[in-house]
C-alpha cells in the first residue's frame, strides 16, 4: 500500500536503475544507450537529489506544522566538498545504488571521483560550518544555514617549479546538481544614498533612501541527516541586477550602462576572499557582508511573520547564530528592520535583538578581530551607522554607570575605535547585542576571559560559554574510511556510534587484542597504499608502505610552523646523512607529507611551501637516504583530497606556538582515523589529551603560560641544532640563497616571535619516541585504537547538541517515519 509519509521514489536496485536511466535521457539529454562517467554521476546526482528534495519538503512542511523555535546559523564560509557520497551514505541507500550502478556498468567510487568540491570558504572555520550542518540536520534540530553563493570558491593552488600559483575555482562550469535556483524567493539589498527623518503620524522616523539596490537570489542545497528523514537547507545568496533599478536606468535611456550595471550586482556574490587571517577595509567585502545579512534577515522575518503577528514572540521562535563577527552586521539591520519598518520603537526592538543572538568567535589575538572603517561604512550604510552610533551612545552611558569614569575601559570596550581610521570594532558589537558569547576549545575561552574579552567578561561573565568544536564522523569516518567504519561496526556488534559516537569507548577493551591490532593494520595499510598511489601520480615520488606517514596538511601559516616541521625534517636529514652506513639500519623510514594553501598576499607563507619542496627535491633523489626519508607536499589540499590523505596517515602534527591555535579541528579527523597526534599543548589538543591520556600522544613544547617570558628571553644566539639547519638554508644547500633569507629571519634575526628556536629541541625528542612507538608495531596499533576510541567527545554531534540546549534553547523536531 502506498504511504504518503513514505514520498514517491522508490529505493530498491531496479528502481534507482530506471532512475539514473531516466537523467540520462531527460536531464542530462543524452542517450542511455550512450554516456560517459561524468553524464552517469550527473545522472547519478540528479537520482539523489530528487529523494534529498522530497525529504526536505517534508521536513520543512513538517517544520511549518509544529512551529518550533529555529536556529538560524549564520556563516560566510561553508566547505562542503563533494556530496555525492555524503548523500547516498546519510540517506542508507549507498549499497542499493552501487548495485543498481553496477548492473549498468559503472562503478560508484569511480563516478563519486567525477564530483568536484564546493570550496566556499578558506580552512578551520569553513569546514566547521559544513561539519555542523551535517550534525543539525543528524539530530533533528529545526535549523537553517545561511551563507553566500561565491561564484568562485577558494582559488585552486598550482605549483609551478616549486612555487604557489593561485587560479581561478570557477566550480559551477558544469552546473551545480545539488542546489535549487528559488527565483521567487528574492529580497531587494539596498545600498549608498541617504537618510532623511520623515514624520510618520507625528512620530520621528527614519527612512533611507538608497543609491543602489542589488536583488538577492535563494539557492537552496539540501543537507540530510543520517538516520533521519529530516533533511535541512542550506541557503546561499546570489547577487543579481534589480529590475527596480534598471527601469529607471532604461527610462533615462541609459541603455549601455544599466547592462553594465546588470553585471556590477552579479560581481557581489562572485568571489570568496582568500585570506583567514587579516581584513582589509575593502569595500566589495563590506558589500558581500551587508548583502548576506540583509537577504538572511529579510528572509527569517518573513518566514516568522507567516506564522506570527507579534514581535514579542520573535525570541520564542527565533535564535540567531553569527560564526565570527563576519555576519554581525545582522544585528544593526535587525535593529533598522524592527525600528525604521516595524517601528517597534527603540527600546523594544533593542530588547528583541538581545535575546535573539549568539556569537561565536573564532579568533585568539586583537590583530585577527575585525574592525570596518567608520567613513566606509558611513558611505555603504548610512543608516547602519547611525543606529550602531546608537547603540554604542546607549552602551557606554549604561557602562559609566556601572564602572564609573575610567575612560582607559571605557575607550577600549567602546564599539567605536578612534584613532588615524576611525573605526568599527565588529566584535564589541557582537558581544554587547548577543547573550551568549563563546569560544571554541576550553583554553580558547579561558583566553577570551582572561585576555581578549576581559572587561566584557568582568562586566558580563554570564555571557561566557566555552563550546569546544568537533567534525562529523559520518563525512570523517564513513564517508572517507569505509573499511574502518565497517572494522568498528564489527567490533562494536553495531553501527549505532554513527548517530551516538560515545559508543567508540567500547573500542578500548579491544586496543591489545591481537585479532582486532591485526585487522587494524590492514586497514591502514590498504589505506596508506591508496594514498601513496596518489602521491606516485601527483609528485611522481614512490614511498615505502613501511615508512611511517607522517602528515601536516592545514592552511600554511607562520603561528602553525609548517617551518617548524620543514626545519625538523632538513635535522632528520642532516642526521641520515652523518651518519655511520651501518647505523642507517637503525632509522625508522619516514613519509613526510606537507600540504596547505598560502593567502595570495602572504609572503612568507609562500616562502614556506618554496622551502619544502627545495627541501623536497634535495632529499628525494640522495640515493644515500632512499626510503629512509621522503618529502612531498600535496598540492591544492581541499576537503576531498582531506579525505584521501586523513585516513592514511600514521601520525599527524599539530604543532602551533602555544596560545596561537583557537581550536583545530584536523586534529580530531586523524584522531577519529586512529593517527597518532604529535601535538603542542595548544587549542583542543589540550581536551584531546583529557581524552587519550598523554600516553597515547607526543607533546611537546612550550606551555601557553611560558610563552611571554620566552618570547622575553630570545636571544640571537639559537640553539645549536636548529642554528645548524638554518645555516644550511642560509649557505644555499636547498638553493635559492637569497630568496630564503627572509624566512630564515623570521627564525634567527633576533626576534623568533613563534619560539621555533626555543621550542626545537622538545620537537625534535617528541618525534624521536613517536620513532620508537613506530618501531613497535603492537604497541603503536594500541595506541592507534585507543586514539579513535577516545575521539567521542570531538563529534560535532556534541557541540551542537551543547549550542542547542545552552545557547539556542531549540528542541528536536523529528518528521515521524522510520527512515
Ligand atoms: C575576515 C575579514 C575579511 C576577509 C577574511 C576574513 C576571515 C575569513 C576567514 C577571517 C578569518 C577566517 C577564518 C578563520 C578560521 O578558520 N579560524 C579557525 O577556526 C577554526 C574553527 O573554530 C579553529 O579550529 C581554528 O583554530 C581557527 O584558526
Amino acid at each position: 500500500m502506498f504511504r504518503l509519509m513514505d514520498g514517491f521514489l522508490k529505493n530498491d536496485s531496479i528502481s534507482l536503475q530506471q532512475d539514473i536511466l531516466r537523467h540520462v535521457e531527460y536531464t542530462v539529454a543524452r542517450s542511455r544507450f550512450n554516456f560517459d562517467d561524468f553524464e552517469a554521476y550527473q545522472a547519478l546526482a540528479h537520482s539523489v537529489r530528487d529523494r534529498l528534495i522530497e525529504r526536505s519538503h517534508d521536513t520543512q512542511l513538517y517544520f511549518k506544522r509544529k512551529d518550533p523555535k529555529r536556529v538560524y546559523f549564520l556563516s560566510f564560509e561553508y566547505l562542503m566538498g563533494r556530496s555525492l557520497s555524503n548523500s547516498v551514505i546519510n540517506l542508507g541507500i549507498r549499497d542499493q545504488y552501487a548495485d543498481a550502478l553496477s548492473q549498468l556498468g559503472f562503478e560508484f567510487e569511480v563516478l563519486a571521483e567525477q564530483e568536484g568540491d564546493a570550496a566556499l570558504g578558506n580552512g578551520g572555520l569553513a569546514r566547521l560550518s559544513a561539519c555542523q550542518m551535517d550534525s543539525m540536520a543528524t539530530l533533528d534540530y529545526p535549523a537553517w544555514g545561511y551563507g553566500l553563493r561565491y561564484e568562485y570558491g577558494l582559488f585552486r593552488q598550482v605549483i609551478l617549479d616549486g612555487f604557489q600559483h593561485e587560479q581561478p575555482d570557477f566550480w559551477l562550469n558544469f552546473g551545480n546538481p545539488w542546489e535549487t535556483e528559488r527565483v521567487h524567493v528574492t529580497y531587494p539589498v539596498k545600498f549608498y544614498g541617504v537618510v532623511e527623518e520623515e514624520n510618520l503620524n507625528g512620530e520621528k522616523c527614519n527612512v533611507w533612501i538608497p543609491g543602489e539596490v542589488v536583488e538577492a537570489v535563494a539557492y537552496d542545497n539540501p543537507i540530510p541527516g543520517y538516520g533521519t528523514r529530516n533533511t535541512i537547507t542550506l541557503r546561499l545568496w546570489a547577487g543579481k541586477p534589480s529590475d527596480q533599478h534598471d527601469m529607471e536606468a532604461y527610462n533615462t535611456g541609459d541603455y549601455i550602462n544599466a547592462v553594465v550595471c546588470r553585471q556590477k550586482a552579479e560581481n557581489i556574490s562572485s568571489v570568496l576572499y582568500p585570506d583567514d587571517r587579516s581584513f582589509q577595509g575593502k569595500e566589495l567585502r563590506l558589500k558581500q557582508q551587508y548583502f548576506f545579512v540583509s537577504a538572511s534577515i529579510q528572509d527569517i522575518i518573513r518566514r516568522f511573520k507567516e506564522a506570527h503577528s507579534n514581535f514579542d514572540e520573535f525570541p520564542e521562535k527565533v535564535a540567531l547564530q553569527l560564526n565570527d563577527t563576519h555576519p554581525s552586521l545582522a544585528i544593526a539591520e535587525v535593529m533598522r528592520v524592527l525600528v525604521d519598518k516595524e517601528h517597534l520603537g527603540w527600546n523594544k526592538a533593542w530588547d528583541i535583538a538581545c535575546k535573539i543572538f549568539s556569537f561565536t568567535i573564532h579568533a585568539v589575538i586583537a590583530e585577527g578581530l575585525e574592525k570596518i572603517p567608520v567613513d566606509l561604512l558611513g558611505s555603504l550604510l548610512p543608516r547602519h551607522l547611525q543606529i550602531i552610533y546608537e547603540i554604542n551612545f546607549k552602551f557606554v552611558e549604561e557602562l559609566k554607570k556601572r564602572i564609573g569614569l575610567d575612560y582607559n575601559r571605557l575607550s577600549r570596550m567602546s564599539i567605536i575605535e578612534e584613532g588615524a581610521v576611525k573605526s568599527i570594532r565588529m566584535a564589541n558589537l557582537a558581544i554587547v547585542c548577543s547573550h551568549t558569547v563563546n569560544g571554541v576549545s576550553k583554553v580558547h575561552s579561558e583566553l577570551l576571559k582572561a585576555k581578549l574579552f576581559k572587561d566584557f567578561y568582568e562586566l558580563w561573565p554570564q555571557k561566557f560559554q566555552c563550546k569546544t568544536n568537533g567534525v562529523t564522523q559520518r563525512r570523517w569516518i564513513v564517508v572517507s574510511n569505509p573499511s574502518l567504519c565497517a572494522l568498528i561496526s564489527k567490533w562494536l556488534g553495531t553501527e549505532a556510534w554513527i548517530r551516538d559516537v560515545d559508543l567508540l569507548t567500547g573500542l578500548r577493551a579491544y586496543a591489545a587484542d591481537p585479532d582486532l591490532q591485526q585487522e587494524w593494520m590492514m586497514v591502514k595499510k590498504v589505506n596508506k597504499m591508496r594514498l601513496a598511489e596518489y602521491i606516485e601520480a601527483m609528485s611522481g615520488v614512490k614511498v615505502s608502505l613501511d615508512a611511517m606517514f607522517d602528515v601536516q596538511t592545514k592552511r600554511i601559516h607562520e603561528y602553525k610552523r609548517q617551518l617548524l616541521n620543514i626545519l625538523g625534517i632538513i635535522h632528520r636529514y642532516d642526521c641520515i646523512k652523518n651518519m655511520e652506513k651501518s647505523q642507517r639500519s637503525k632509522v625508522v623510514p619516514r613519509v613526510c607529507i606537507i600540504g596547505g594553501k598560502a593567502a595570495p598576499g602572504y609572503e612568507i607563507a609562500k616562502k614556506i611551501i618554496k622551502l619544502c619542496h627545495a627541501v623536497a627535491e634535495k632529499i628525494n633523489n640522495d640515493t644515500d637516504v632512499g626510503d629512509l626519508l621522503k618529502l612531498v607536499f600535496i598540492p591544492d589540499y581541499n576537503v576531498s583530497v582531506a579525505e584521501l590523505v586523513i585516513p592514511g596517515a600514521d601520525l599527524s602534527q599539530h604543532i602551533s606556538t602555544a596560545g596561537h591555535e583557537a581550536s583545530g579541528t584536523g586534529s580530531m579527523k586523524f584522531l577519529m582515523n586512529g593517527c597518532l597526534l604529535l601535538a603542542t599543548e595548544d587549542g583542543s589538543t589540550v581536551e584531546i589529551v583529557e581524552e587519550i591520556g598523554a600516553d597515547n600522544l607526543f607533546l611537546f613544547g612550550a606551555k601557553i603560560h611560558e610563552v611571554p617570558k620566552l618570547r622575553e628571553e630570545v636571544s640571537p644566539k639559537m640553539p645549536l641544532q636548529c642554528a645548524r639547519v638554518i645555516r644550511m638554508v642560509r649557505d644555499g644547500y636547498f638553493g635559492f640563497k637569497d630568496y630564503f633569507e627572509s624566512l630564515c629571519d623570521t627564525v634567527d634575526g633576533g626576534k623568533d616571535f613563534y619560539l621555533l628556536g626555543s621550542d626545537f629541541q622538545s620537537y625534535l625528542e617528541a618525534q624521536a619516541a613517536a620513532d620508537k612507538a613506530f618501531a613497535d608495531p603492537n604497541k603503536w596499533t594500541q595506541m592507534s585504537i585507543l586514539s579513535t576510541a577516545g575521539s567521542g567527545r570531538f563529534s560535532s554531534d556534541r557541540t551542537i547538541r551543547d549550542y542547542a540546549e545552552k545557547t539556542w534553547g531549540i528542541e528536536p523536531c523529528r518528521f515521524p517515519s522510520d527512515g
